[in-house]
């Protein structure tokens, strides 16, 4: 019987809840010192001085250094050059200005590390003051608000199209045309492990550095890069990470200033960064302005969309300054507009970068093209599922070219609407609903839906997705697999010796997967995208049958047979001749004298695309504007999966930082560029008692390009959750003339709607989270 598909439960489990994880702050180099990050208090300003000197004397103080003493190396670039403005790069330590709350500006280098905070105090950094460009549409506007980069001459980052472009007649013949800006707010990828490194020089002149990460190879690289290094002199060793959520790819500034320490001191050093740290250091997501268009008929035919994005890069272009351009090749989503157009332009401000948050552009498509079907069937008095099964596109098994260039590999988005609709109860639901708008209920109820399809395991390098593998058979009977992808929670150590066990007959516990030490594994693209299993996993069963077919020849050798006349039989892990199961060699004898292992590399013809439909269920207090979400029923479409208990585990979480966004996350600035959501206590991370158990419905439609017929998971439940209950809370109070709520949806803001919608005054402005008033 095939493993695959079955719930075989996590072998990285036991070690986690016993042995413990080591995590990199757990890694001990002998005689390490302590790195501590002095950082910029000021949102923009020039650097007068930086004084370490009395930090010096302090207690524990072995050194101290500034930008200047890193001036000889190099800034870290923009990704996608060509694309993104390249003279827009981060110093390691800020040199002659500081462009947001938190830039490192000096070190602290000491023999405890408690004593890097004290010694920072001492650090006397004089700045004088710059203008803050805080908002998008004063970077936008770059002249008369102040360059970031006046050296650039503009504040724009990347641009992907022109509104002038944009075609006048795009909404020609509509009967019914809605328009409205729309925040997709800015929030913290918020790990629980942050960030860290550990870093010691050999003799030889290489570095070794131990940094939580999502794919050593690309660390590396971006490592080597800072330090001005070849690659071949860096290693990089991920040891156990405690999340990522798509901003521990590469390397940050920090981490190089970390090995730098070590180079220059001739001492192993650490670094470990605070909570509050993490919070405004750490790549944010998201941070989108998008104003939807959308026009149809009154039958609900929706013919045009249009999106503008406003993307805020932060202070120095990161991956951010990148995102629109997968928020625009996802613009349409699952729908047949007959004619759609989308443009973008990112702006660098004076805020904490931004970068990849799990979902890393699509979710702000979905959530984009979902808030303008909505606002489209509520402008033509429709019911939204009925708008939705209108527009749709029908199935298609063979793929599907957008107007945007994606081309969708499998689909049955409609299947996946009704299926989620009848797990949901839908007209239930809506009786219900009918029920307490009639009776005038405090607490009304709200239905929310969001179809999606999105884009995992997109290549970023030339060449198209592709992944690499080596698996080996040992005498004694066990296999090891060296994989260049990098879980961190998504579970690859069970997954990659299921596929392993399925062709070569050994028993998962018998597998140990390795991953993340780029002297062992020198190439790999490491897990972003979620695209780990249709390439690594499809790699890992390459590799497992090209092994047979090599011990094949071997087993023949063996059995004097002639290899056409052996059968595997996996079930005993073993040769036999056909007609003849006397004569058999078990697998693991052929791997002596000799070793035995394969390096496959799997390439995909392209992406895949899965989707789904996540419906939410809403209860607003219409006293209050207290929302709380009550049901969460999702279908999300992988193809084949591998491990139903791993998918599962991927949609909650994902489910769970989707509905976050919707209800209470936000990073907070305010007008000077000071961040108000700089710990837990102001950052509103989503505790398990906000969100009701989640309804899985299953649906698979593999895909064909990989043989496992598998697409990705592990970002649905962003792409999904989010626009699903943000639709939930504003339908409960559509029948008060609610039309749209921003995010996170606080009860302030869900109050002031319905205070707008009734003509009364709004009371305030609702910015952030947990610390707004509760209206009485
Ligand atoms: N799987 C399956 N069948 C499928 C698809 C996936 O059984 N059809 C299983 C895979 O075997 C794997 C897991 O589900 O164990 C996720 O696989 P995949 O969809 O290929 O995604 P990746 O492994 O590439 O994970 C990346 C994705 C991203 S981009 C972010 S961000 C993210 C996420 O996964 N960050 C996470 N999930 C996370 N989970 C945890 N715990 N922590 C994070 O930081």
């Amino acid at each position: 019987m095939s493993i695959l598909g079955t719930r075989v439960l996590r072998t990285e489990d036991p070690g986690f809840l016993t042995a413990g994880a080591v995590y990199t702050d757990d890694i001990r180099l002998a005689g390490a010192c302590h790195v501590f990050f002095v950082r910029s208090p000021l949102a923009h300003a020039r650097i007068r001085s930086v004084d370490v000197g009395a930090a010096l004397e302090a207690p524990g103080v072995i050194a101290a250094f500034t930008g200047a003493d890193l001036a000889d190396l190099p800034l870290l670039a923009p990704p996608m050059p060509g694309m993104i403005n390249d003279r827009m790069g981060q110093p390691l330590l800020a040199r002659d200005v500081v462009r947001f709350v938190g830039e490192p500006v000096a070190v602290v280098v000491t023999e405890d590390r408690y004593q890097g905070e004290d010694a920072a105090e001492l650090v006397d950094a004089d700045y004088d003051p710059l203008p803050p460009v805080i908002e998008f549409a004063d970077a936008a506007d770059g002249d008369e608000q102040g360059l970031l980069f006046p050296e650039a001459g503009t504040n724009v980052a990347a641009s992907f199209g022109d509104t002038a472009w944009l075609k006048a007649d795009l909404f020609a013949g509509c009967d019914v045309v809605v328009t409205r800006t729309i925040v997709n707010q800015r929030v913290a990828p918020a790990p629980m492990e942050t960030r860290a490194a550990a870093a010691v020089w050999g003799q030889d002149g290489r570095l070794t550095a131990w940094i939580p990460n999502q794919g050593a190879q690309d660390t590396r690289e971006v490592l080597a890069t800072m330090l001005g290094m070849d690659q071949a002199s860096v290693r990089v060793i991920t040891p156990d990470v405690g999340g990522a959520f798509g901003a521990k790819f590469g390397a940050d500034p920090e981490h190089a200033v970390v090995c730098w320490v070590a180079g220059r001191l001739g001492r192993p050093a650490r670094w470990a960064e605070t909570r509050n740290e993490n919070l405004v250091g750490m790549t944010h997501g998201r941070a989108q302005r998008q104003t939807v268009t959308i026009g149809g008929s009154r039958d609900g035919t929706a013919a045009a969309y249009r999106l503008e994005i406003a993307q805020d890069a932060g202070a120095y272009p990161r991956f951010g300054a990148f995102l629109p351009a997968l928020t625009i090749m996802m613009a349409p989503g699952p729908y047949a507009f007959g004619r759609a157009e989308a443009v973008a332009k990112a702006c660098v401000t004076n805020t904490t970068p931004v970068g990849a948050y799990r979902g890393a552009g699509r979710p702000e498509a979905t959530a984009a093209v979902e808030r303008a079907i909505d606002l489209f069937a509520a402008e033509i008095g429709m019911d939204p599922a009925d708008v939705r099964r209108k527009n749709l596109l029908p199935k298609f098994t063979e793929p599907h070219t957008t107007a945007f260039g994606a081309v969708y590999d499998s689909g049955d988005y409609a299947a996946a609407l009704e299926k989620a609709l009848a797990a949901a109860g839908y007209a239930e639901l809506r009786a219900e609903q009918a029920r307490r708008r009639a009776a005038g209920d405090v607490v009304q109820l709200g239905v929310g839906m969001s179809c999606y399809v999105e884009i995992t395991g997109p290549a970023m390098d030339e060449g198209g997705p592709q992944e690499n593998a080596t698996v080996e058979v040992h005498p004694d009977g066990s296999a090891t697999i060296l994989t260049g992808t990098s879980p961190h929670g998504q579970g690859h150590a069970t997954a990659w010796a299921m596929l392993a066990s399925e062709e070569l007959g050994i028993d998962v516990d018998k597998i140990t997967v390795k991953w993340g030490d780029t002297d062992l594994i020198p190439e790999g693209g490491g897990t972003g995208g979620s695209r780990s299993l249709q390439q690594g996993g499809a790699a890992v069963q390459q590799a497992s049958q090209e092994l047979i077919e090599v011990a094949r020849q071997r087993a023949a050798d063996v059995l004097e047979a002639s290899p056409g006349d052996l059968v595997f039989d996996a079930g005993r892990s073993a040769f036999a001749v056909a007609g003849d199961p006397a004569a058999e060699v078990p697998l693991a004898k052929l791997a002596e004298p000799e070793r035995l292992f394969v390096r496959a590399v799997f390439h995909a013809p392209g992406p895949t695309f899965p989707f789904g439909t996540h419906v939410a269920v809403a209860e607003v207090d219409t006293e209050t504007g207290k929302a709380v979400l009550r049901r969460m029923v999702t279908v999300d479409d992988a193809g084949t999966v591998i491990n139903p208990l791993l998918a599962e585990g991927q949609r909650h979480g994902g489910i769970a930082q989707g509905a976050a966004q919707a209800l209470l996350e936000e990073v907070v600035y305010d007008a000077d560029g000071n961040p108000l959501t700089a710990t837990f206590a102001d950052y509103a991370v989503l505790s398990p008692t906000e969100v009701p158990s989640f309804e899985l419905a299953d649906m698979a439609t593999p895909t064909t390009y990989n043989p496992l017929g598998a697409k990705g998971i592990g970002e649905a439940g962003t792409i999904g959750a989010t626009p699903a209950v943000q639709n939930a809370i504003i339908d409960a109070l559509a029948h008060l003339g609610v039309r749209h709520i921003d995010m996170p949806a606080t009860p302030q803001r869900v109050w002031n709607a319905l205070r707008s919608a009734s003509g009364a005054e709004p009371a305030g402005t609702a910015r952030t989270g947990r610390r707004v008033a509760q209206p009485r």
